[in-house]
């Protein structure tokens, strides 16, 4: 086993690896930038290395401070959390080539599936289920033959985009035509890739993603069941739910087969998340692969009652897993709800002093984060303090415990999300479970705030 793991990231993530760390027996060195000195997961860490100001680039960003922080501290391995460097494939190689083990998938892996087109030829070669869609398109009148093929509406998509940036709905040959030339110079702008690719448009579709967990020396190909993800704003996941009320046993069994052969066939490691697509018929859709531990990981966790970010450790380490190698059924259900430093109304991000902090508790309670009194939420990275998440036996009770959390939970001087956790978690379209990505335009409460995304 490792001694002492770097983790490469911040807050709630890289607090949740230090306590996996200091279960597992192992040191813990966290990196910080100087907007971070005071935090808490720099406090729990057993050694902490600045690596820079408060500006990522020059920080969490930044591998040669980060590789000198590994060599002084004598680490023997890196997690690189999510976000940050957790998908770059050349940071990966450089942990390798400095003798470091880099928990995760191999660079290659990481590589495979980091382009969309590519992952979709991947998942095609595989036996994943796809949309109608192309490969890389020459240009608008290629663009416009394969569209016809497929049939209207479609979905111009640059195959370096991500978290939905780069995406142009089109409903007719002429339309495409006209923005066509626009994507392609957006993708150059904002990924230095001009790649294209069309696939059919699902008009309301469920985001539903299932974990893995591989270990090809062990012949192990897990996959951890779905979590629902449909509720989002602007590509940012709002709330998350294990299992899905629209996935079926027998659709969660049959996708868990399909999966495990896949992950099987390309000897993929370490844990990761294939996202789909589910229309109103029941089907679902490969969308992309995230080769990283993702922010919602505890819903699984809840309903599997499996470490995912230990076993991520173990597998990186090379030591026998602790769990079996066949399909999990999830047990009870449990919530995620991201609780960030915003204005409840505006979403203006809303960084300051937090004067008071109390932490709700009791039956089916976790919470995932590093704040506390006194704890001043810097202005210069991504709004998530907590992740407040429940567990009941049936997703009425661990709604009703989410509510009764979230009245707990005091969290003064700054403004937060919670009274549009509040709304959700009344609106009867959640609560009857008719979700797409489309909730939250359509829930009273954001409708007349929210801008288009
Ligand atoms: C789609 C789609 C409909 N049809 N692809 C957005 C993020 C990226 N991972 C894929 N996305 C979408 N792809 C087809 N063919 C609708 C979306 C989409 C979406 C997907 C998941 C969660 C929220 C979303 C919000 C808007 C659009």
């Amino acid at each position: 086993m490792f001694k002492k793991i770097l983790i490469a990231n911040r807050g709630e993530i890289a607090l949740r690896v230090i306590r996996a760390c200091r279960e597992l027996g192992i040191q813990s060195v966290a990196v910080h930038s100087t907007a971070d000195t005071n935090a808490l997961y720099v406090r729990y860490a057993d050694e902490a290395v600045c690596i820079g100001p408060p500006k990522s680039a020059q920080s969490y960003l930044n591998i040669p401070a980060i590789m000198a922080a590994a060599e002084i501290s004598g680490a023997d391995a890196i997690h690189p959390g999510y976000g940050f460097l957790s998908e770059n494939a050349e940071f990966a190689e450089i942990c390798q080539q400095c003798g470091l083990t880099f928990i995760g998938p191999s660079p290659d892996d990481m590589k495979k599936w980091g382009g969309k087109v590519p992952a979709r030829n991947l998942a095609r070669q595989l036996g994943i289920p796809l949309l109608p869609g192309t490969g890389v398109l020459a240009d608008e009148a290629e663009a416009v033959r394969e569209a016809e093929t497929i049939g209207f509406p479609v979905i111009l998509k640059a195959s370096a985009g991500g978290g939905g940036r780069g995406m142009k709905i089109v409903r007719s040959a002429q339309e495409l035509i006209r923005v066509f030339p626009q994507a392609r110079a957006e993708a150059i702008a904002g990924f230095k890739n001009g790649d294209l690719y069309l696939e059919r448009y699902v008009e309301e579709p469920r985001h539903i993603e299932f974990q893995v967990l591989c270990d090809p020396d062990h012949d192990i190909q897990m996959v951890l069941g779905e979590r629902e993800c449909s509720i989002q704003r602007r590509h940012q996941k709002v709330v998350e739910e294990a299992p899905s009320v629209a996935v079926t046993p027998e659709l969660r069994m049959d996708m868990s087969r399909t999966i495990s052969r896949a992950m099987k066939d390309t000897g993929y490691r370490s844990a990761g998340t294939l996202e789909f697509l589910l229309d109103e018929r029941g089907n679902l859709y490969f969308m992309e692969m995230n080769t990283r531990i993702q922010v919602e990981h505890p819903v699984t966790e809840l309903v599997t009652g499996i470490d995912l970010v230990a076993e991520q450790i173990r597998v990186a380490a090379g030591l026998v897993p602790l769990f079996p190698n066949e399909p999990v059924t999830p047990r009870g259900h449990a919530l995620e709800c991201r609780i960030n430093a915003e204005d409840p109304k505006t979403f203006a991000p809303w960084p300051g002093l937090i004067t008071n902090y109390v932490p709700p508790g009791g039956a089916g309670v976790r919470v995932d984060g590093g704040i506390f009194s006194g704890w001043r939420v810097p202005g210069d990275y991504d709004s998530l303090l907590v992740k407040l998440l429940t567990y009941g036996r049936t997703r009425e009770e661990t709604i009703a415990r989410m509510q009764r959390a979230l009245h707990e939970m005091v969290i003064d001087g700054i403004r937060t999300n919670i009274p549009l956790h509040q709304a959700i978690l009344e609106a009867e379209d959640f609560r009857s479970g008719r979700l797409s990505t489309r909730f939250l335009e359509r829930l009273p409460y954001t409708a007349a705030t929210l801008a288009k995304g």
